[in-house]
């Protein structure tokens, strides 16, 4: 069997539970975080670097890959593990974010969505259909039904119909799936900030028995107390006996926030995104290696951090090479950053087997903040 999921533990003092994964690339140890690697690599990493970081499952963009280089050629490669070079687990996810954020004049209709490329203005459609075929042409572990995610604010209407939509598109995606043996399609549920229309999406999406359930549409700019309410209310009505996957959800106080409401996978452009202007995560907060205060510091980014950077360089020669403009700073500071939520993953699943989560994350919040 391709897929199983299989909780092992759950917390005595919370939501939180440890799982695992079968996947047809490997077995990934739940609560995880996914790197992001948008156009088929993780920015700036090499598939090297990201196991040695212990990266367990990476997640790449439908969009991206569609326009450039296209389907058609990662096919041609025998596939996203091929191309990249990535023998463990992927997610692709589907578009129905990227679409409604990059894309520019969009038209949505019940058939799937018109819209124009960011990168060159060029005309595209999307359908459930049409991503489905994209999909299964890159040939990811996981891959995601075609959504229709709301901005904030949205007015209760406009949310509803997105969320019957996203429903209607779900079971149209799991019909045109064309490899249900290989590659497991997850459910995405819509419903904006509104609890009775996200409890009615978990209806809709969960009656459709995907293998995962998804929740989108969250942290798309409204305030993070916000979020933890409606995963307050929603969460205890998703499906226990399959992995819960809280969708571009990666601050590290998010994550530990999301474990405790029982989110077992996350992914967000956080890490390296931070990293590349200079802002890095450690167990004290964060940190702005730019600042002039740095400029004569020679202990590591973190001095309880045990990755290869933190081993190897000082926060003075980094701050260095982010002034010097040298590309080794956002490397380092990459893969830092991305070792630290890896590790933040790790610490987590040892505090849930030691039913002490609860208070791990109150130790965690007194030192390292709220980002
Ligand atoms: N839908 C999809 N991908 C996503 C989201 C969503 O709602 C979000 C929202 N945080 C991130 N990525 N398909
Ligand atoms: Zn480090």
């Amino acid at each position: 069997m391709a897929f199983e999921y299989e909780v092992l533990k759950t917390c005595a003092q919370t939501g939180a539970r440890i799982g695992r994964l079968h996947l047809p690339h490997g077995v990934v140890e739940t609560p995880v975080f996914m790197p992001v690697g948008t156009a088929a690599t993780v920015k700036a990493m090499s598939v090297d670097e990201l196991k040695e970081m212990h990266a367990q499952i990476i997640l790449s963009n439908t969009y991206h890959l569609y326009l450039r280089p296209g389907h058609e050629l990662v096919k041609k490669a025998g596939g996203l593990h091929q191309f990249m070079n990535w023998d463990r687990p992927i997610l692709t996810d589907s578009g129905g974010f990227q679409v409604f954020s990059l894309a520019s004049l969009r038209k949505v209709e019940e058939g799937g969505v018109m819209f124009r490329s960011h990168l060159d203005g060029s005309k595209h459609f999307f359908s459930p259909e049409k991503v489905m075929e994209i999909e299964n042409a890159l040939g990811a572990d996981i891959m995601m039904c075609f959504d229709e995610c709301s901005p904030y604010p949205c007015e209760y209407e406009r949310v509803r119909a997105a969320m019957d939509r996203t429903a209607r598109w779900a079971a149209r995606c799991k019909q045109a799936h064309q490899r249900p043996e290989d590659q497991a399609l997850f459910g995405i549920i819509q419903g904006g900030l509104f609890k009775d229309l996200r409890r009615i999406s978990c209806e809709q999406i969960s009656e459709l028995d995907f293998p995962g359930t998804a929740i989108g549409g969250l942290s798309v700019g409204e305030p993070k107390e916000l979020m933890y309410e409606v995963l307050d209310d929603l969460m205890p009505h998703t499906p226990k006996d399959k992995p819960r996957y809280l969708m571009g959800v990666g601050s590290p106080d998010c994550l530990v926030e999301g474990v405790l409401r029982g989110v077992d996978m996350f992914d967000c452009v956080l890490p390296t995104r931070i990293a590349r202007n200079g802002t890095v995560l450690t167990w004290s907060g964060r940190l702005v290696i730019r600042n002039a205060t740095y400029a004569e510091d020679f202990m590591p980014l973190d001095p309880d951090c045990d990755c290869p950077v933190c081993r190897n360089y000082s926060r003075a020669y980094i701050r260095h090479l982010f002034k010097a403009g040298e590309i080794l700073g956002a490397r380092l500071a990459s893969y830092h950053n991305l070792y630290h939520l890896i590790d933040l993953m790790e610490r987590i699943r040892q505090a849930i087997w030691e039913d002490r989560l609860a208070d791990f994350a109150k130790e965690y919040f007194a030192k390292a903040g709220r980002f």
